[in-house]
């Protein structure tokens, strides 16, 4: 009786991890999965699909997995990241985060734009 009851236990425990697996989306869903003195950005909105998470507040060229692809980002640094269209800072400045700050959506202007941030 006690032995069924926690097999019991552990079959229960094994559905809810299966449960929260497919729920979840396959790459991130939560602006603080991004760590700590990290940029973090993804291609759609509400921190989903592709994704790049960068630690400090510098990236000189996203790279071309997500150039021209951000929609959603985070900024978990301490300071203010500014996020231009092309590499290197040039370009339009296309969002300014402050710290700590995320953006589900950054906005019409810059979706699909940013190919570089630094701080700002
Ligand atoms: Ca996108």
């Amino acid at each position: 009786m006690k032995k069924s009851l926690v097999a019991g236990v552990i079959a229960a425990a094994c559905v809810t991890v299966t449960t929260v697996g497919l729920g979840a989306t396959p790459a991130s869903a939560d602006p603080n999965d991004c760590p700590k003195k990290y940029v973090c950005v993804w291609d759609n909105s509400n921190y989903e699909g592709r994704f790049v998470f960068v630690p400090g507040t510098e990236r000189p060229n996203v790279g071309e997995y997500m150039n021209d692809r951000t929609t959603a980002l985070s900024n978990r640094t301490g300071s203010h990241v500014c996020f231009y269209q092309n590499s290197n800072g040039k370009g339009s400045l296309l969002a300014r985060v402050g710290p700590g700050d995320s953006r589900p959506n950054v906005g019409p202007t810059a979706n699909d734009r940013i190919s570089s941030w630094k701080a700002c």
